[in-house]
């Protein structure tokens, strides 16, 4: 075996180590069939998770996105999840997506019903980096 195969190995066992403490996502499949897709970066680019189920709160969701959290006894410490995070979201057929702005379903609402590529372009709400890009902190996800 070269040397770079056991390297990657390496690499793929430490980060299942490292999921083992919060909730993780499959990546999106190439076929879309229930739920939806959603993704890192505008235009279905970047890391994907492919979400079924409500989810009350994407920071409980390990992610592509990192974030700083000053909170706990041990001091701050740099986290990832899909907080703040979603750029483009795929829809199966016959399904919708409400996407929140705040944890617990709450806030500034958008209802998918098809594939949206790009968060930014959707103008009516104020989020820092425009529509609701980087802004979605809880979905739920139902049958049409
Ligand atoms: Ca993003
Ligand atoms: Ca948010």
């Amino acid at each position: 075996m070269k040397p770079a195969k056991t390297a990657g190995l390496g690499v793929v066992l430490v980060a299942i180590g490292a999921a083992a403490c919060q909730q993780s996502l499959p990546s999106g499949p190439s076929e879309l069939a229930t739920g939806i897709i959603v993704y890192e970066d505008a235009n279905y680019l970047g890391r994907s998770a492919h979400i079924t189920e409500d989810i009350r709160d994407l920071r409980d969701v390990r992610g592509p996105c990192e974030h700083y959290d000053s909170g706990g006894a041990g001091g701050g410490r740099f986290v990832y999840n899909w907080n703040d995070c979603i750029s483009s979201v795929r829809v199966a057929p016959g399904w919708r997506a409400t996407l929140y702005r705040d944890d617990g379903y709450r806030d500034d609402a958008l209802e998918i019903t098809s594939d949206t590529p790009n968060l930014q372009l959707i103008t009516q709400h104020d989020c820092p980096k425009d529509g609701l890009n980087d802004c979605v902190t809880s979905i739920r996800v139902r049958r049409q």
